[in-house]
Order: C-alpha cells, then sequence, then structure tokens
C-alpha cells in the first residue's frame, strides 16, 4: 500500500480513553418521512439541552445527505457549518427545538446501513453508526430519548408502515398515499431506532407474561413465504418464557415485531420492539432447512429478544463497551440453546467457534480485547472477540460466582442501570457488589487481548501417594499489546483413579480453583496411583490448554471423564496429534501411528451406551481451520493432505462398522425433535466416511437418501457426502438440487456453499461461472458469503493455492465489493489478513493482494483499518 496516494485524509483513530459526555443532549425526537425510492424526505423535530455550562456549538453527525433546511425554534437557520460528516449549529441557547430536513436516496444506498430498499420494502439498519445517514444527530449510544415516528408511503407498495413502539395514529392521503404514527415510550439510543414499509405476508400470535399482561407477536415475512415463519415465532414465545424463567425479565411493550428481510449485511437487529432479521434466520421448513438452521434461528431469534433488557433497557455508553449488551446476550442465548437442544452438541459448537476464530483473531494482527481501546471504523469490531470470548469472560463469573451469585448480580445490575447508558466496569461492579467478591484482577479480561496459554504438569511419589499439580499461566505478546499481566482463570478438573475397576468411574468430585498468579501448586494426598487429569471442564476458560497428555490418559478421558467436553476435547487431541505429526514429518505415509490412533476409536463406536450426540462429536474429524491454530506455523497443503489421509484411514477401518450403523438408524417422517436431530446428524456422519472409503454401496445409498430425503437436512448430507466421494456423482446430483430451488436464493445459498468449498483443480473458472448464475449477485450479503465466503473461509486447497491465485481472486473481488458494501467485504479480508501461521512464501502472496486492496481508490475505513494494521 503506498501512502498518500487518495487525496481524503487518512481516517481517525478514536480512542477509549478519550471519552467525553455529550456537549448536548436530546429529550424527543418527532421524525417524519415522506417515502420515495430515490428522494426520501426525513423532516426531523428535536427538543435538545445543553448538557453543562460551557459555550460550545452543536455538532451533530450526517453523511450522505442533502439537506434542504435548519429551523431553530421555528425560525429558518443560515448560520451552520456542513461538511462530509457533520453539521455545526451556532447557538448559545441551552434548550431549544431544532428542525431538519432533508433528502436520502435509499434505492441507490447500496451499504444496508441507514435507510435502503431491500426486495422493494424500505428497511433501516442504525448500529452502530448508520442513523447519521437518515438525519443530522447526536450519533452516539449516550443519547437517549423518546421517539414519535410518522411514516408517509404509497398505500399499494407499502401497506405496511412500521416503527418501534405502538402505533398511535393511522390515515389516508390523497394520490393513494397513507400514513402510520408510531410512539415508543420508552428512551433510547438512535441506533435501535428502526423503520419499515413493504409488503409481506403477517403472522400473528400473542404472548402472556407472567404478570399476565397479552404482547401481541406479529412476524413479516415476503409474500407467499407465511408458513415458513411458524419455528421462528414458536421460538419467540420460547424465549419470552426462558428470560421469564431464568432471569425475571418480562417483555415490557404491548406488541413485538419481526421483519424478515432478504438484504441483510449481519443476523438480525434487535430494535426496539421492532426487530428486523436476515431472513436466513427467520424463514424455515423442513424442506428448505436443515436441523443446523432450525436450531440457529432458534438461537438468533432468542438472541434478540433477550437484547431488550441487555441491550436495550439498559446500553452501552459509548461503541468501546459493546461488549457490555454483545457478550452478555451472547452468554445469554447460550444458556437458552442450552435448554432447548442437546447441551454438549451446542458446548462443543461456542468452543469450535473460539478456537477456529476467535484464537485466530488473537494471533492476526486484528487482535483486540473484547473492550477495544482504539477503533477507526466501529462495524469492525463486531467480532468473535466481543461477542464470544465477550460471552466466555461472563460465563467465568458466572463459575466464579454461581448460579445464583451471577443472579444476584444480573438483578444488581438492572436495579441499578435501567434507562442508562452505562460501561462494562458498571457491570463488573454490580457482580461485585452484589457477591461480596473483589473482582478487580478479573477485570484484565476486559483490558487484556490474547489468547492466554495454561500449562499443567504433575508429579507422583508412589511413597507417600502425594500428587502435586503445577498450574502456570502465560499469555503472549499480541500485535495490539505487548505486556501482558496474570488474569483470573477458573479451572475446573477432577482425579481419575487409574486403578479403579474400569466399568465405575472413581473420580474425585469436581474441584474449581482460581488461577491468578503465575504459577500454583496444588497438593492431593493418599493417591494409590498417579491418576489421570481431566481438566478444563466444559471449557471453563477461554485458554490454550497445554498439558503433555499420554495416548492412555486421552482415552481413559474419553472413556471415564465425568465432563462430556473433556471426554470430547480427548478424541480431538487424539485425532490432532497424529495429524499435526503426518503434517511435521514432511512425506506422508501411512504409518503405525495413524493405525493406533484409529484404533483407539473401537470403543466409542462399539458403545452402545453413549450418548448419540456425543458419539458423533466423538467421531468427528478436527476442522482444518481447528488444526491450523495448534501450530505456529505450517505449510497449509500440507496439513490439509495429513487431514484428509487420517481421514481415509479411519473411514476404511471401520466401513462395516458405518454401514451397520447407517442402517441401524430408522427415523419417522421429519420432526426437529432432539432425538431426531442425533440420528441424522450421526447417519449423516458415517455417510460421509462410507463415502471417503469407496465402500461399494456408498454410491447407492447417497443417491437413495438424497431422491428419497424428506428433509433439507438428509439432502445436504447426502451431498457433503458425494462431495468427499466421487465427483461426477457429485455434480449430478448437484445438478438436481439446483434445477429444483432455483427459484430460492436461500436454499441455493447451501448450493453455492458446496461448490466454492469443493476441493477442485478448476475451482477459480467454476466461481467465475457461478457469479453469473441467475441468483447470484454481488448485491445482496448471502450470496457474497455463501460463495465467495466459503471459498476464503473454507476451500483450503484453492483459496491457498501455491500459484496465488486464489488470494488475488478474493483481493479483486473485494477491491469490486469495497464500493458497494464496504462492510462486508471487510468481514471477508478475514482469512487474507490472517497471514501469520502460513509458511513464508505464501505470506508474500498474501501481503502482496493486501497491498494492492490497499491502493484501491475511495478505499472505505473498514477495509482501510484492516489493511493497515495487517501489513507488516
Ligand atoms: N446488534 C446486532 C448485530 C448487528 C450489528 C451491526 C449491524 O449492522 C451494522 C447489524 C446487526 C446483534 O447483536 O444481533
Ligand atoms: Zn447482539
Amino acid at each position: 500500500m503506498s501512502t498518500n496516494t487518495t487525496s481524503s485524509p487518512a481516517p481517525i483513530v478514536k480512542r477509549r480513553a478519550d471519552y467525553q459526555q455529550p456537549d448536548f443532549l436530546i429529550q424527543t425526537v418527532d421524525i417524519h418521512f415522506e417515502l420515495e425510492s430515490h428522494e426520501t424526505i426525513v423532516t426531523c423535530s428535536t427538543t435538545v439541552t445543553r448538557n453543562g455550562k460551557h459555550d460550545k456549538p452543536l455538532v451533530l453527525d450526517g453523511e450522505q445527505l442533502k439537506l434542504l433546511s435548519v429551523k431553530l425554534d421555528g425560525k429558518e437557520q443560515s448560520d451552520y457549518l456542513q461538511d462530509e460528516t457533520s453539521l455545526t449549529i451556532h447557538t448559545l441557547k441551552n434548550e431549544f427545538e431544532l428542525t431538519i430536513q432533508n433528502q436520502i436516496d435509499p434505492k441507490g444506498n447500496s451499504s444496508l446501513e441507514g435507510l435502503y430498499q431491500s426486495s422493494g420494502a424500505f428497511c433501516t439498519q442504525c448500529e452502530a453508526e448508520g442513523f447519521r445517514k437518515i438525519t443530522y444527530f447526536l450519533d452516539r449510544p449516550d443519547v437517549l430519548a423518546k421517539y414519535q415516528v410518522t411514516i408517509v408511503g404509497d398505500k399499494t407498495l407499502y401497506p405496511y408502515l412500521l416503527s418501534n413502539g405502538n402505533k398511535v395514529d393511522s390515515g389516508e392521503l390523497a394520490d393513494n398515499k397513507h400514513w402510520v404514527k408510531w410512539s415508543d415510550p420508552f428512551n433510547k439510543p438512535c441506533y435501535l431506532f428502526a423503520l419499515v414499509a413493504g409488503d409481506f405476508d403477517l403472522l400473528e400470535d400473542t404472548f402472556v407474561t407472567a404478570s399476565n399482561r397479552s404482547v401481541k407477536l406479529e412476524l413479516f415475512v415476503d409474500k407467499g413465504k407465511a408458513e415458513r415463519g411458524y419455528h421462528a415465532l414458536e421460538s419467540l414465545k420460547k424465549s419470552m418464557a426462558w428470560d421469564e424463567t431464568e432471569f425475571g425479565l418480562e417483555y415490557d411493550l404491548d406488541i413485538y415485531m419481526i421483519v424478515a428481510v432478504d438484504f441483510f449485511n449481519m443476523g438480525a437487529m434487535e430494535n426496539k420492539g421492532l426487530n428486523v432479521f436476515n431472513s436466513k434466520f427467520v424463514l424455515a421448513n423442513e424442506q428448505t432447512a436443515t436441523d443446523e438452521d432450525f436450531f440457529n434461528i432458534e438461537a438468533v431469534i432468542g438472541h434478540e429478544y433477550f437484547h431488550n433488557w441487555t441491550g436495550n433497557r439498559i446500553t452501552c455508553r459509548d461503541w468501546f463497551q459493546l461488549s457490555l449488551k454483545e457478550g452478555l446476550t451472547v452468554f445469554r442465548d447460550q444458556q437458552f440453546s442450552n435448554d432447548m437442544s442437546s447441551p454438549i452438541v451446542n458446548r462443543i459448537k461456542n468452543v469450535r467457534i473460539m478456537r477456529e476464530h476467535q484464537f485466530a483473531e488473537d494471533a492476526s494482527a486484528m487482535s483486540h480485547p473484547i473492550r477495544p481501546d482504539e477503533v477507526i471504523e466501529m462495524n469492525n469490531f463486531y467480532t468473535v472477540t466481543v461477542y464470544d470470548k465477550g460471552a466466555e469472560v461472563i460465563r467465568m463469573l458466572h463459575t466464579l460466582l454461581g448460579k445464583q451469585g451471577f443472579r444476584a448480580g444480573m438483578d444488581l445490575y438492572f436495579q441499578r442501570f435501567d434507562g442508562q447508558a452505562v460501561t462494562c466496569d458498571d457491570f463488573v461492579q454490580a457482580m461485585q457488589d452484589a457477591n461480596n467478591k473483589d473482582l478487580t484482577q478479573f477485570r484484565r479480561w476486559y483490558s487484556q487481548s490474547g489468547t492466554p496459554q495454561v500449562t499443567v504438569s504433575d508429579t507422583y511419589e508412589q511413597e507417600t501417594g502425594l500428587y502435586k499439580i503445577e498450574f502456570s499461566q502465560q499469555t503472549k505478546p499480541t500485535f495490539d499489546q505487548a505486556e501482558k499481566l496474570n488474569l483470573v482463570i477458573p479451572m475446573r478438573f477432577s482425579l481419575i483413579d487409574q486403578n479403579h475397576n474400569q466399568q465405575l468411574n472413581s473420580v474425585i468430585e469436581e474441584q474449581i480453583v482460581e488461577l491468578t498468579e503465575q504459577t500454583q501448586v496444588i497438593e492431593f494426598s493418599n493417591q494409590s496411583s498417579k491418576p489421570v487429569l481431566s481438566l478444563l471442564h466444559d471449557f471453563c476458560a477461554p485458554v490454550k490448554l497445554n498439558y503433555a497428555y499420554s495416548r492412555s490418559d486421552l482415552v481413559a478421558l474419553m472413556l471415564k471423564s465425568p465432563d462430556d467436553f473433556t471426554r470430547w476435547d480427548a478424541s480431538q487431541r487424539v485425532f490432532s496429534q497424529c495429524i499435526l505429526q503426518l503434517a511435521d514429518q514432511g512425506e506422508i505415509t501411512k504409518t503405525q501411528s495413524i493405525k493406533d490412533t484409529v484404533a483407539v476409536f473401537d470403543q466409542v463406536i462399539n458403545d452402545a451406551n453413549l450418548d448419540l450426540a456425543l458419539k458423533t462429536e466423538m467421531l468427528t474429524i478436527p476442522s482444518f481451520e481447528s488444526l491450523f491454530q495448534q501450530v505456529e506455523s505450517v505449510d497449509v497443503e500440507q496439513l490439509r493432505k495429513s487431514r484428509l489421509q487420517l481421514l481415509e484411514a479411519f473411514a476404511d477401518t471401520y466401513q462395516t462398522q458405518w454401514f451397520d450403523l447407517y442402517k441401524s438408524i430408522q427415523i419417522p417422517k421429519y420432526e426437529y425433535t432432539v432425538e431426531q436431530v442425533k440420528q441424522r446428524k450421526i447417519r449423516n456422519l458415517v455417510l460421509k466416511y462410507l463415502a471417503a472409503s469407496q465402500h461399494q454401496h456408498a454410491q447407492s445409498i447417497i443417491e437413495q437418501q438424497f431422491l428419497t430425503a424428506d428433509n433439507m437436512t438428509d439432502s445436504i448430507g447426502a451431498l457433503a457426502a458425494a462431495q468427499l466421494g466421487d465427483l461426477a456423482e457429485f455434480d449430478s446430483l448437484m445438478q438436481q438440487f439446483e434445477q429444483k430451488w432455483q427459484a430460492d436464493p436461500l436454499v441455493l445459498d447451501k448450493w453455492f456453499a458446496l461448490q466454492a468449498n469443493t476441493d477442485r483443480a478448476d475451482i477459480l473458472a467454476r466461481l467465475e461461472l457461478l457469479m453469473g448464475h441467475a441468483q447470484y449477485t454481488i448485491n445482496n450479503p448471502n450470496r457474497v458469503r455463501a460463495l465467495i465466503g466459503s471459498f476464503a473461509f473454507y476451500n483450503v486447497s484453492g483459496f491457498h493455492n501455491i500459484d496465488g491465485s486464489g488470494y488475488k481472486f478474493v483481493a479483486d473481488y473485494l477491491i469490486k465489493l469495497n464500493d458497494i458494501n464496504p462492510q462486508v467485504a471487510s468481514r471477508m479480508i478475514t482469512p487474507l489478513i490472517q497471514w501469520q501461521k502460513v509458511d513464508v512464501k505464501r505470506q508474500a502472496l498474501m501481503q502482496h493482494q493486501l497491498m494492492r486492496i490497499g491502493d484501491t481508490p475511495g478505499l472505505s475505513k473498514d477495509l482501510y483499518e484492516k489493511i493497515t494494521k495487517s501489513l507488516p
């Protein structure tokens, strides 16, 4: 990236330490929309008060707005200053009414931030700083106001005109127009504002709260898609009930609306009383959606609903505090999912995200604490660190304080801060005060980035029976921080007596030790032999665990650990040890080590009492991404091949067992139940192994399953197996799938993704062809993520091709996307900026592409921030 090539000044870095209270506050907002695709008129009247004694002017944020007029207490003003991003109004009044009129172009807004059009419907996305694309405003989360919204639009095109709160009035106008007025009784920051206008199918329901109030539930979906909305609606009712029982939290308005839109940058948005969702997280029936989709819908519906208390009633003082609402709400949705489905599968899902994505982020130039200190573009900080590591930090508080102590802390938090915009420190203080526990050192989790390593060693003295465990912690310097301090790490573990009868698990009751020092030693006396250490139960801390497990320790843990997570983790360690060893050996040959590794799983496969879900997880070979995070530096191609080699040997060895297992599971008519989900999952896993082992019946079973499936999970399961087995067969089934679903882009995204992550020599030519598909458009984030995202994140052989063509392909695409949707472009640059662990040749190729992107004229702040950070 050459410096000073663009005319615009370098984007400004904002710092958490520079926080200042706003100079003015806004009490009420009365905003009026005259909706037209290209020329929407926004008239916004606010009551403004000076905050404190000063004579500074009022500086409002605004971007891409055509200003029409400014009135102060009804008088047209000319004494104002306008630039690209702000409007400065000079006044010495302490209280005044400000009316601003401006024009915007929703149809021309491809960034999907502010007011835009999605398949003809108007909708808004204001978090984090999108309200400034609607009108000039104090666009910051600590300015809380009461909103009244009037929407005027064409009656035929936009029969539904929606905003936050309660509908208070409506009427008809000339020219086939109508209007609706909404009033939200709760104070809110502007990022929670929402407007939707369009024609939809409407599903209605009611929920009666614990205190017997009736809440209207309304779900708006694309015309003709109503029957795909029921699972989302059921999920909403479950979420509402769950928050009442678990946290004593009731919904507070008389109506809760959800709108599903096709064009959306993220998963969903928690706007007060009017959630806007990516249709991917609403629409589902068994024909169109997999079990995983059903799970995700329930989780995201829950997540947005739980925000009503953790995010909306209590919000963030500034955007550096994002994890205050996101870490906490992710933790809450994870707990909800635990109660709704298989807890172990759910926990493994959480851990995979941490290990495959969050650890990767922390090892990259984008490393940041869950409460970042410096930001150029806030949209870059909706990260796995803020969200998922943030949730792990909350989980550690839950572990340290216990369920009751945690609940007491939550109660105090709501009691103290309801209706306010607060900080992460305020939250921890409430936890501290409710439990009388000093959390000073714990707070370092908020300010320190990086993945801590916990190293464990142990000694056993035969004569005395004394068993000693030494725990030490270390966090290596990260790109953003050189110095690291000791953290509070809760370690849940137990000891397994090796001498005991194999059938019985003789286990010393689970211990929780708080690791606070660099090194700590714990002793156990009277041990008749050296016990096996079962560590990091339930992934009790977001750390890497180093302990020199022997193969027999791992086998003992797989079979006997009292903690399901540890059992699974042991199985993954067995696989990983072997694959990493193979990758290290240089030449890839079948070895004794493969045989020994594979043999370990015999007992797991044949254990009839093992929970089917845990069995499936234990028999799943670690993903390339999780293996990649376990090494400092690696030849990616070597690692990919080694993984495949083990997978094939594993598949071959147990061919008969896979076949028998597949045949033994008969599932009645599709239902989304915990039991059936487990059955489908193991069947689809063994189908993959049958394909990989080229079992003589593999092809016919795959075809049979594909043709007779009564649900999407099994259709995709068959395709995924074919992809691993025979490409000719795969291509023909894929063709049939495309024929069937060509009119349904949401379903076709699964097909785009499968195409994009297929290992084949002509992958780039294929991608070019697919970009010309009738349903493909660069303007829709779901399409882009399905095709380009799947390639960049998951097609190891194609993306990391040593000729550099994969990197160049992604870079070329991002250069195009930069102009259309900077947010999505910035999310998709992630695999390119994570060059630190690949071999030096590939590092150079990746950096070269980053420089090319960096030289793009009109580079967005989003990409600028990531590229400047990641180039050495
Ligand atoms: N608050 C939402 C996530 C979200 C963030 C930004 C968006 O647009 C830039 C959209 C949604 C959540 O946590 O669900
Ligand atoms: Zn959220």
